[in-house]
């Protein structure tokens, strides 16, 4: 029976991929060396769930990128896990056993036709550099251009780099939600500095892979990805649309106009400057920083777009205070920002049990938005998507049954085909995620896997989800 249901048909030649990341699959935390992240301690005095064995990743890639490929997926992100080449970020000499892994994994992504798509950084700073203050650190730049440029020269077999992962959400979870370590809340200081020098190192590292490309003919591409959460306002009010306004300058305006403008847009330092203002917060910027960010803005090969949901938000006059559901029970978060706004649940707007708003239109928005605003953007991918859900175990066929999972990414789908098909250049859809994986302030309930794992023993089996997958990866032949 086919599961085909919206989408008809994926474009020839359309990426059809799925995502991971090192330190939420790979498990190992302590094989071959490997340092510290800023996680392993935070885990284990957190108490809820620990980063060890994970998806088993480390050792069981190639049944996952099997299993990857026989599922449709052509194309597969990973992430290199910084402490498994240089244990203390910066180190002298890589670890060998660490250099070697990624090697293994390339070459398996290779013998079953996937295209990998490496990020150097997803969420897993050395716990070493994070201790002496993470990227807010300046010396945390340069260790992560010295990690960059080691990975270009050793792995020329990668075609395609991302710098950091969602550099939003670094900002964003370590310095206001506070679901991140090192857990502040509603620091506006360190969240527009961490967001302006993650801007620099993603500048920094795209102008070194330029200048080694022209020296050593690597022929790849790079460029970051980030995720962006699309603010309406909650009503036509004038104090309503000045607050997504806000929201949005502080969210994606910043780092958007940085990587691609390559200067920080007066609206938006009007619209930050406010937030600053009404925090006691400021910015600094060092000499230098400007001209970097300008030359790379041109120089980027790639865009990585993540979406998952939208903010409604409405104005706001009072303190910040926020709670995070991180367990998945439903109603339970809230989020207050002063100086931006609040955020609001609308009616007739589903949301998952994490309290995420299910809104397949705002990827639509976002791409049309993105391609009016930085016509200088090169290509871009939709690097994430998926849905959080409590899945059920597998039934008698060894299948899991994942109808909102499809439901999900069909609808999704749909909405970045139909903005392709109205001139934004999005060339491809990475779900995330590729296998069950755990959710960094969540734990292992929030499954978004294609292939489902019994954590238990670590047996994979296909959702329902990859079948439809698989399904409609065959329509691109077909076309
Ligand atoms: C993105 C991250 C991923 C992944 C995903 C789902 O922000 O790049 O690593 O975790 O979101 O989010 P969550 O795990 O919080 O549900």
């Amino acid at each position: 029976m086919s599961l085909i249901n919206r989408v008809k048909a994926l474009p020839e030649g359309f990426v059809w991929g799925a995502s991971t990341a090192a330190y939420q699959t790979e498990g190992a935390t302590t094989v071959g060396g490997k340092g510290k992240t800023m996680w392993d301690d935070y885990l284990v005095a957190q108490g809820r769930f620990l980063p060890d064995p994970a998806s088993d990743f480390y050792y069981r890639y190639e049944e996952d990128i099997r299993l990857a490929a026989e599922s449709g997926v052509d194309a597969l992100r990973v992430s290199i896990a910084w402490t498994r080449i240089f244990p203390a970020g910066d180190d002298a000499e890589p670890l060998a056993e660490g250099v070697a892994h990624y090697h293994d994994l390339f070459a398996c992504c290779a013998k079953y036709g996937i295209t990998p798509y490496v990020s150097l950084h997803h969420f897993d700073s050395p716990k070493a550099l994070f201790d002496a203050g993470d990227w807010l650190n300046r010396h945390t730049i340069d260790a992560f251009v010295r990690y960059a440029e080691f990975c270009f020269r050793e792995y020329p077999e990668v075609k395609n780099w991302f710098t950091i992962n969602e550099l939003i959400s670094l900002a964003h979870s370590q310095y206001i939600q506070g679901n991140f370590p090192p857990s502040h809340r509603f620091d506006v200081e360190s969240a527009i500095q961490c967001q302006h020098n993650l801007v620099v190192a993603h500048a920094r590292v795209v102008n070194l892979y330029r200048k080694l490309d022209a020296e050593l003919g690597l022929g790849g591409r790079i460029g970051m990805v980030n995720v962006i959460t699309p603010a309406y306002p909650a009503t036509e009010s004038a104090a309503d649309k000045h607050a997504a306004d806000l929201y949005n300058a502080f969210y994606t305006d910043f780092i958007m106009d940085g990587a691609f403008k390559g200067r920080y847009t007066e609206r938006t330092m009007e619209l930050v400057n406010e937030i600053l203002d009404a925090n006691g917060a400021r910015l600094a910027i060092e000499q230098g920083d400007m001209d970097e960010i300008a030359a790379a803005s041109t120089q980027n090969d790639m865009v990585g777009i993540n979406y998952y949901q939208p903010a409604f938000i409405a104005a706001y006059e009072g303190e910040s205070t926020n709670s995070f559901n991180g367990t998945g029970e439903k109603g339970t978060s809230t989020f207050k920002f002063k100086g931006v706004g609040q955020q609001v649940t609308m009616e007739g707007i589903p949301t998952t049990d994490w309290d995420w708003a299910i809104y397949p239109k705002g990827i639509y928005d976002v791409l049309k938005h993105l391609a009016a605003t930085y016509p200088e953007m090169p290509v871009a991918y939709v690097t994430e998507n998926g849905l959080g859900h409590k899945d059920p175990e597998p039934g008698a066929d060894g299948i899991v049954a994942d109808p909102e999972r499809i439901d999900f990414v069909d609808a999704h789908v749909e909405q970045v085909l139909k903005a392709r098909s109205e001139g934004v250049n999005v060339q491809g859809y990475f779900i995330w995620s590729l296998q069950d994986q755990f959710s960094w302030a969540n734990g292992y309930n929030k499954r978004y896997g294609l292939i489902y794992i019994d954590f238990d023993n670590q047996k994979r089996y296909l959702k329902q989800s990859a079948l439809w997958y698989k399904e409609l990866a065959a329509t691109k032949r077909a076309s």
